[in-house]
Order: C-alpha cells, then sequence, then structure tokens
C-alpha cells in the first residue's frame, strides 16, 4: 500500500487543523507503540485513519450507518461518535484496509469498548494526549500516559463522561464498559505485581 497516497487522501478528508491533529496522533500512536511493544506500523495507519470521516457532513455519516448496517444503536447518541465507525466502514472499502485490528482501532477510538486490545488503547488514548490538545487535565493524562496506558485512558474517559455529565448530553453505554474493564485490569494488575512481591509465579499478559 502507498502510504503517501493515502496521507493525501486523509488530508483531502478534512481542514487543515483536523490534519495537523491527525499527524499529532500518528506521532504519538507511533511512540506509545514503541514504548509498550505495539507494531508501530499499525499504529501509523489506525492513527492516520482514525478521524478519516471527522468532517464529512453528519447526513451522509448517518446515511451509511444506516445503509451499510454500521451499529445502529449510535444513532441515538450524540454525533460525534459516529465518525468512528463511518472511519472503519472508509478504510475497509476506499483504502482496502483487511486488518481487524486496525480496523477495530479506528472503529472504537471514541467510545471504547469492553477488552480493548493494545492497539485500541494507544489509538485513543494518543488522540487525547497529541501535542496540539489542549484542555484542562490534559497534562495529567500525558503524565499518566508514561506509566500506564490503562490509568491514562481512564483519566482520559473520566474527563469526556464528566464533560457529556456537565453539558446533559447522553453516554454511549460502550465508554462506561470501556471505563470499567479498564479500572477492572488495573486492579488485577496491581493484585499480580501484590503476588509477585510475595514470590507467587503468576502472570497476566495485560500488567
Ligand atoms: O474526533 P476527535 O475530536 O479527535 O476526538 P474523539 O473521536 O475522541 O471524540 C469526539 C467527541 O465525542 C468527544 O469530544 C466527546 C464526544 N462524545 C459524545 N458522546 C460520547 C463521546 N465520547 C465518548 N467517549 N463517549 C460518548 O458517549
Ligand atoms: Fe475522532
Ligand atoms: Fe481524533
Amino acid at each position: 500500500m502507498d502510504l503517501e497516497a493515502l496521507r493525501e487522501d486523509v488530508r483531502r478528508q478534512m481542514p487543515d487543523k483536523r490534519w495537523r491533529h491527525t499527524l499529532g496522533v500518528a506521532e504519538t500512536a507511533v511512540r506509545l507503540a514503541q514504548r509498550y511493544g505495539a507494531d508501530p506500523a499499525k499504529a501509523e495507519l489506525a492513527a492516520l485513519l482514525h478521524d478519516y470521516a471527522k468532517a464529512w457532513p453528519v447526513s451522509r455519516q448517518e446515511q451509511i450507518i444506516r445503509e451499510q448496517g454500521l451499529a445502529q444503536d449510535l444513532l441515538d447518541y450524540d454525533k460525534e461518535l459516529w465518525h468512528a465507525h463511518v472511519g472503519a466502514w472508509a478504510a475497509k472499502t476506499t483504502h482496502g484496509i483487511e486488518d481487524e485490528e486496525v480496523l477495530d482501532a479506528i472503529r472504537y477510538h471514541t467510545s471504547g469498548r469492553e477488552r480493548m486490545t493494545l492497539l485500541d488503547k494507544i489509538i485513543c488514548l494518543a488522540d487525547y494526549i497529541e501535542p496540539g490538545r489542549d484542555f484542562p487535565g490534559v497534562e495529567r493524562i500525558r503524565a499518566l500516559a508514561e506509566k500506564s496506558l490503562e490509568e491514562a485512558l481512564v483519566a482520559g474517559f473520566d474527563s469526556t463522561i464528566r464533560h457529556l455529565l456537565e453539558t446533559g448530553k447522553r453516554i454511549y453505554p460502550l465508554t462506561v464498559i470501556a471505563r470499567n474493564a479498564l479500572l477492572a485490569e488495573i486492579i488485577s494488575c496491581s493484585k499480580t505485581s501484590e503476588t509477585e512481591a510475595s514470590g507467587w509465579q503468576e502472570t497476566r499478559s495485560n500488567c
């Protein structure tokens, strides 16, 4: 696949500011992939495509969700959630991306989901902390990202959920499920490290 042609096409889908955000997410996702042992090439590809459909008219996004049989429950929640699923569909149909890991990372980059893969976590977190992001609490999430993907993501979802509560919007259930699952991972990891400290050899892949 020609990455340069893909970049040019992504760039054409969005205003300059969104393209700069996309480049920031790609740079951050590659760095997180190197730090946490994911495939940097997949991280770059998913990041470049993550907001592919963000600037498309919502009417077009809605039509694709309906006609292509994407998650219909999205239509009952904030329109900001739609571009992630539409973007995964476009990555597959326009760019022929078949790698389900990459497609899922695009599809769930906004909402999160239960049992997020390493790549899901990296794209979702890179989206929160790329260098162009400037919202209250972003510095804390950046600092947490150096220590734990899961703790940083919980802090990210907390800030999104707080914002949704303050603005009286509905919360997409998958976001609540994602946050709870990440908290469970954090707790089970801390139990594992206690067990290891007391001499037991129990290993869990996510810790
Ligand atoms: O596309 P971006 O602006 O780069 O960022 P994004 O894809 O993470 O999210 C877009 C917005 O979606 C985010 O500012 C909050 C909003 N949103 C609305 N309802 C929900 C939601 N985000 C989550 N995680 N869950 C929701 O229920
Ligand atoms: Fe997005
Ligand atoms: Fe984004």
